[in-house]
């Protein structure tokens, strides 16, 4: 029972939820009237994910109780279960993409500053998320779905909480409280925090470490210049350097003084604010500041005070909005995120008013962020994870030689086609300080507007795949020969060529200045979140598109060549002593291990030709548990050393770990065979798998889920294997 019906917390009429995605990939939420429940059918996706009835189960096609029961039986049957949730319309696989627990701070401040009202299902549905969320213990939150409870997670959902309607009094709220006072009140909150509390008139700007908008005034050669900061950095950091320049805070309302009240050991009006810029709760602080930090704010806190002209504040915050203008129009105001995303609202209704378009827009918009699942409504960690999602469905449908079935055929299709429409076929605004994006493909949709190294290369895979089937012949001309050349074309451009990271892919962006940027970081929750770094697992799902593409095509044969010499050099470069490879956006090692190892087997390097490979498998396999799978936990990526998870071993790192091993050509099947049982073991009749425990990470310390991982890669893993076998699979 979820901890919300336990309390009897009111809930949303799960019937009445509908989920509309548009051709460009769009999810948006309706709850429609009671009468108009049988009228409007809701979708399979959605059946499934409430649990509201006659989700129409496929048949197995060899019932996994059969001792005849093989690991290709179980591939197809999870194929077949996966397609089943996928979206008719579309083509994309819905998701609710959730793990970090401060996003919906900002659809909520935002709300309460412009006065929108948030309908009532909404409201009751977002309670019932983070209550259901609330750490089982202490009653607080976390920074992510599945962390202990640290001040951040659990000030800003507390507030939302408040604001939303329940009351001082809740158990809820009376055992949040504790978690606060108990790490000294919301004094002690990071950074982040700090922003959106004072926002709310809840904290006082005084106490928040500097943002000045003026530095966007400053030469772009200046290698601290925030246009060569990491897209997600600068895009935040650009609306909040406005709000933090001219000090917003909404009006005080009495709701606004109860929570002020309620949030902090001492009374609100005797807090000397100026004195805790750089007070952080100890379980918040993962990355403190560098005493250069602390020293350059020193420095703009006196310049902000005492010398900068008001003038000159106008101007810088004018330059601001004129790049935040830019922003919303690249990326269909969707900006790069929901946390820049919300930040901007915020200043477009300062400059433009409650009433004006710009603000409706922005109000309209943040139904493409929520998402309702089981446990209540959220916003997501970006506008979902659709071109990601299909770019792999395809490719592993194909080889694990699924794809050209005919019942499988639409389901590909679908996929096929919305990938091609979700390449860029339009430039960036001039000066938006963006690179060229025409023929790169972003990790969600063509509207959020951000190329992704990794999404590039693995769409470009996928959309190859398809377009060399005799299967698909009468679908091939969805996109031409000079899509792809354009897509090779941002691939390379996007190749790191920094002595340090050279050959290397980053994630959004070259590598645009110094990696000692870091050192300026002052989020205090997150690391290497100020510039662009190379990340070994972009690199290893480009040189798979690079080389699929040179195997296809007569395009820039040479450069290609090159690029990928030089990328695997730095994946070989990257590997560590032991033979792993630090994953940065999966759970940890295993996912980074798996990436490596196909990049690796892709130019033909196995465990008989290659040390690199050798060690790699090496350090998988002594890692494997005594249940016979691999578990990997969130521990990896904050210590960045292996840690097992809790007792038994997870379906996602076992089917990481033996696609690398299987792909590596691992010589002793035994070891292989014991993670495939798990994945069989594990599969419910249906093809199913179901949630065991979060998959992905970024900045080390935040975890998030991506659910259609549980049913991609067992896939991928069970069917490489029957493959591979033959006769002699289990
Ligand atoms: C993502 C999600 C997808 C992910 C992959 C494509 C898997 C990866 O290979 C490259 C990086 C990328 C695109 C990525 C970058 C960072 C994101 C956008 C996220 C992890 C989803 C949420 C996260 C974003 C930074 C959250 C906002 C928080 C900040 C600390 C700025």
């Amino acid at each position: 029972m979820l901890y919300s019906e336990q309390l009897g917390l009111p809930i949303t009429d799960n019937r009445r939820w509908r989920l509309y995605c548009d051709t460009y990939g769009a999810e948006r939420w309706d709850y429609i009237p009671e009468e108009d429940i049988e009228r409007i059918p809701q979708t399979n996706f959605v059946k499934w994910l409430l649990r509201t009835g006659d989700f129409p189960y496929p048949n197995p096609k060899v019932n996994s109780s059969d001792p005849g029961f093989r690991a290709s039986d179980a591939t197809y049957n999870g194929a077949k279960f996966f397609s089943m949730i996928q979206d008719e319309e579309s083509g994309i696989f819905p998701c609710q993409y959730q793990g970090p627990m401060f996003m919906t701070i900002g659809y909520v401040t935002f709300c309460y500053i412009t006065g929108i009202e948030i309908p009532e299902h909404n409201k009751v549905e977002m309670i019932r998320y983070i209550v259901n969320l609330s750490h089982p213990v202490d009653g607080g939150w976390g920074l992510h779905t599945e962390g202990a409870s640290t001040m951040f997670g659990t000030v800003v959902n507390y507030v939302i909480l408040r604001l939303l309607g329940l009351p001082k009094d809740h158990i809820v709220c009376k055992k949040a409280r504790r978690v606060l006072i108990h790490h000294r009140g919301a004094i002690s909150s990071p950074h982040w925090a700090k922003i959106w509390l004072s926002l709310l008139n809840l904290y006082d700007w005084s106490g928040v470490n500097p943002a000045p908008p003026d530095q966007w005034l400053l030469p772009y050669f200046l290698t601290t210049h925030p246009a060569r900061w990491w897209v997600h950095t600068r895009s935040i950091y650009l609306p909040v350097s406005y709000l933090a320049g001219i000090r917003y805070s909404c009006k005080l309302t009495p709701i606004l003084e109860e929570i002020r009240s309620e949030i902090y050991v001492e009374p609100y009006d005797q807090i000397d604010f100026t004195k805790h810029r750089n007070t952080t709760c100890g379980v918040d602080l993962h990355y403190p500041h560098s005493m250069a930090l602390d020293i350059l704010n020193c420095c703009i806190v006196f310049y902000e005070k005492y010398l900068r002209p008001t003038w000159l504040l106008k101007r810088g915050n004018k330059r601001v909005y004129e790049l935040i203008e830019k922003d919303v129009q690249n990326s269909d105001n969707l900006t790069v995120g929901p946390v820049s995303f919300a930040f901007s609202a915020i200043v477009a209704f300062i400059e433009k008013g409650r009433d004006s378009p710009e603000v409706e827009r922005f109000a309209d918009k943040f139904k493409e962020i929520l998402f309702h699942g089981p446990l209540g409504l959220t916003v997501m960690g970006t506008n979902g994870a659709q071109v990601w999602d299909c770019s792999l469905f395809i490719q592993y449908m194909f080889m694990v030689d699924l794809a050209e079935l005919p019942e499988f055929r639409d389901s590909i299709v679908k996929a096929y086609k919305f990938l091609c429409r979700s390449q860029f076929t339009e430039e960036c605004v001039e000066g938006s300080f963006r690179d060229k994006r025409v023929g790169g493909w972003p990790f969600s949709t063509k509207t959020q507007g951000f190329t992704v190294s990794d999404c590039t290369a693995e769409a470009l895979k996928a959309v190859i795949m398809v377009k060399k089937s005799p299967a698909f012949a009468d679908v091939h001309d969805e996109i031409s020969t000079k899509n792809l050349e354009n897509a090779i074309d941002v691939l390379l451009s996007l190749q790191n060529l920094g002595s340090f990271e050279y050959g290397s892919f980053a994630s959004y962006e070259k590598i645009r200045a110094t990696l000692l940027m870091e050192k300026l970081n002052p989020a205090e929750i997150f690391c290497n979140i100020m510039v662009e770094y190379p990340y070994v697992e972009c690199t290893d799902s480009s040189v798979l598109g690079l080389q699929y593409f040179l195997d296809n095509y007569d395009y820039r044969k040479e450069e290609i060549s090159h690029s990928i010499k030089i990328a695997v050099d730095y994946i070989k470069r990257s590997q560590q002593k032991d033979g792993s490879w630090y994953g940065s956006w999966g759970i940890c090692y295993t996912y980074a291990g798996m990436f490596a190892l196909e990049a690796l087997y892709t130019v033909h390097e196995n465990y008989e030709n290659s040390e690199v490979v050798r060690k790699g498998c090496d350090f998988l396999v002594k890692r494997q548990m005594p249940d016979g799978g691999w578990g990997e936990s969130m521990r990896s990526c904050e210590l960045h050393t292996y840690v097992n998870s809790n007792k038994k071993s997870q379906i996602i790192q076992t089917a990481w770990t033996v696609i690398g091993l299987l792909l590596a050509d691992y010589p002793d099947k035994a070891v292989i065979d014991r993670g495939i049982q798990i994945l069989k073991s594990r599969q419910t009749v249906h093809g199913e798998w179901k949630y065991e425990s979060i998959e992905g990470v970024f900045n080390h310390s935040c975890a998030i889920e991506y659910p259609s991982y549980r049913f991609l890669f067992p896939m991928k893993a069970l069917g490489l294997y029957a493959k591979k076998y033959g006769e002699n699979a289990i």
